[in-house]
């Protein structure tokens, strides 16, 4: 086995080694295990909708062209990709649920549960913008009717929803006009069920137009809703400085992982891990102190408001257990490897499920109430303690790659990082967009996948964007992936960047690689873009910017329904890997071109980073020219003056909990250590 082959972060090849030394099994393992992987399946073409199936199409057109229903292969695979994005829809908008339920009890109980308003301002944004009075009123009854306006969201039967209200005019109209304005959460979801039932909806195209609705239901539903909702209970971020990769794991402390979705509970676990009384139990239990750090979209959650360590994305999940340094894994839901117990078992580490809706035989079970979620955290850290009494020193082996990050960028902020106090507005973002110092912006969002090597195709793309002016934003593990190369700090990341993107990169401090949050939080990308569309002067909506957005390891059901929301939203988005469309021409064809006319947006589907590369810099090159926007300003290769060292950085909000790391520092790490290749 050749970690290299696995993985392109040193980090992750290190504790891969250790596994294989170890005879531990890994997700890279039981991927080989599993080939040759279905034909028919990677093509989408095996349906096991019914009982009389399950059918196959033979894709050589020698053996069965339909099912035994008689469905062909388009509707199939039609079929088969509608269920998908159900799943991915019901996964984030359960999860928008989970928050306004507890925005709700805020009213209900004020404090008493321990939650309470952390953004009042936000609070008060949302509460005008949901048509909600405000004035002269009470806080808590402001909450009270937020929360139960977002609450109908999800039961809502005649729509549209709510936030679709910020989209921009045309998309509205469009929406309207193929009907796919999504009307309610949970009822877009549940019909799209009953369309790809056995014997309803026959119409490959009726279907992939009903799963747009879905889709659209998630990003301008469920999953802005959690965004906002999220911002409000625990604070909107402000740019801050953290740390990722297994190197943020401390020897000499209690190392509690926080894994998963939701930012409930593991808000409250971080303010339990500061509590004297905790950090007392710590030192009895001869620990230096209690270090929480994040995996997956739990982590970006608790990096982007407190400024938690990150120790990895997806593919570290089981990494992480194998440094033997981790006391305790906590997880809610999505993302979640059932094999975690399992490898923890070959160390002293606890895991501990906390979801009523997700269960993991072989793990401690402790339900997280959020009427007292201080309980569970407290039980859960006094756990961690005392697993730490049973940590071999001897099995301990800890990475140590960990790189500085900044992170916490959001709509509602960018503006001022961007222009100043003086200046805040999307004003200099478009300015140096159409001046051609930035050539575009492109959301690079998603997973890992054990089909690619982990990591490389997010920071391929990165690099290849950013070399020619791109700015990129990006959330979820792609974010972490970047962070762990370097290209989230403002000062490492410049020597990879275009100039012109430099210039403004160096004048306003910020990295050419923008953290904007968990998956969840892409919707923030959305909201990004209407912002952009508003303010003028680069396209009148969102299929108009020179903007685009990619999935490049893409892994769950959730990606397709991200990636399905963009395209319906009128966003160019390219899709990796192929997703399992291959065996519907009429799909592929109305996904990759047709849906362009009724939507603006379309997928590339592609197994390339180079073709991915290459597509959306033509995308933006299309943009920019129907938008006549002045040539790219160093096109000619003219350099950008070399002032980095004398620019100011951003002043950046220290991490609580995290020790800051001093400038001279700073420079040590970026020189013995450069960006991963
Ligand atoms: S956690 S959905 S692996 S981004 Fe959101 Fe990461 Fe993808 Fe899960």
């Amino acid at each position: 086995m050749d970690p290299k082959s696995r993985s392109v972060d040193p980090a992750a090849q290190q504790m891969l080694s250790l596994a294989c030394e170890q005879g531990l099994q890994t997700a890279w393992d039981r991927y080989d295990d599993m080939q040759p992987q279905c034909g028919f399946g990677e093509l989408g073409i095996c349906c096991s909708v019914c009982y009389m199936g399950p059918c196959r199409i033979d894709p050589f057109g020698e053996g069965a062209s339909v099912g035994i229903c008689g469905a062909d292969a388009h509707l199939i695979v039609a079929r088969n990709m509608a269920r998908a994005v159900a799943a991915g829809a019901a996964a984030h908008s359960d999860h928008g649920r989970e928050v306004v339920e507890v925005l709700q009890m805020v009213a209900e109980k004020g404090g008493a549960s321990g939650y309470q308003i952390s953004d009042p301002a936000k609070l008060r944004r949302l509460a005008v913008e949901w048509g909600i009075v405000v004035d002269g009123r009470p806080e808590k009854d402001i909450i009270g009717d937020l929360a139960r306006e977002m609450r109908s969201q999800f039961g809502s039967q005649d729509g549209p929803l709510r936030p679709t209200f910020r989209a921009p005019k045309r998309q509205k109209e469009q929406w309207e006009a193929i009907g796919i304005m999504p009307r309610g959460i949970d009822r877009e979801i549940v019909e799209l069920m009953h369309r790809t039932h056995h014997g309803v909806e026959s119409d490959p195209i009726a279907l992939l137009r009903a799963s747009m609705r879905v889709a659209l239901a998630d990003g301008w539903g469920g999953s802005m809703i959690a965004t906002d909702v999220s911002d409000v209970l625990f604070g909107g971020p402000q740019a801050i400085r953290s740390r990722a990769n297994l190197g943020v794991l401390e020897e000499k402390k209690v190392n509690l992982l926080v894994h998963g979705h939701e930012p409930v509970l593991s808000e409250i676990i971080v303010r339990v891990s500061r509590d004297p009384e905790m950090l007392a139990a710590a030192r009895d239990a001869g620990a230096e102190g209690i270090n929480i750090a994040g995996i997956c979209c739990t982590a970006n959650e608790i990096l982007m408001r407190q400024g938690m360590p990150v120790a990895g994305n997806y593919l570290h999940q089981e990494l992480a257990l194998l440094t033997g340094a981790v006391d305790l894994m906590v997880v809610d839901v999505q993302c979640v490897l059932p094999s975690l117990p399992q490898i923890a078992a070959c160390r002293h580490t606890r895991v501990v499920s906390t979801s009523a809706k997700a269960r993991i035989p072989g793990a401690e079970a402790v339900e997280f109430d959020p009427k007292n979620p201080f309980i569970t955290a407290r039980e859960i850290v006094k756990r961690a303690i005392d697993a730490y009494k049973r940590r071999d020193p001897a099995r301990v082996n800890i990475p140590k790659e960990s790189m500085e990050l900044v992170a916490g960028f959001t709509t509602e902020n960018l503006p001022t990082y961007m222009g100043g106090r003086f200046r805040s507005s999307y004003r200099p973002l478009n300015d140096a967009i159409a001046a051609g110092r930035i050539r575009g912006v492109v959301g690079i969002v998603g997973c890992n996948t054990t089909r690619f090597v982990q990591d490389e195709h997010h920071l391929a793309l990165v690099r290849r964007l950013i070399a020619q002016d791109v700015l990129v934003v990006k959330t979820g593990c792609s974010a972490i992936a970047s962070a762990k190369a370097g290209f989230m700090h403002p000062r490492t990341a410049l020597e990879h960047v275009g100039p012109g993107l430099r210039e403004v990169c160096e004048t306003v401090g910020i990295p050419p690689v923008i953290h904007m949050g968990s998956c969840v939080d892409n919707s923030r990308i959305l909201t990004a873009c209407i912002a952009m569309v508003t303010e003028g002067g680069i396209g009148g909506d969102l299929s108009e910017l020179p903007v685009a957005a990619v999935a490049p390891e893409a892994m769950s059901e959730k990606a397709i329904t991200i990636g399905l929301y963009a395209v319906a939203s009128g966003v160019f988005t390219v899709f990796m890997p192929i997703p399992k469309v291959a065996g519907s021409s009429v799909v592929r064809t109305y996904l990759e071109q047709d849906v362009e006319k009724e939507t603006g947006g379309k997928f590339l589907f592609t197994n390339d980073v180079e073709v991915a590369a290459q597509g959306v810099m033509e995308h933006l090159a299309k943009k920019r020219k129907s938008l006549k926007l002045s040539p790219m300003l160093y096109e000619s290769g003219a350099p950008a003056g070399d002032n980095a060292a004398s620019r100011p950085a951003v002043a950046f909000e220290e991490p609580k909990g995290v020790t800051a790391l001093g400038c001279g520092e700073t420079q040590r790490r970026s020189q013995s250590r450069p960006p991963v290749e």
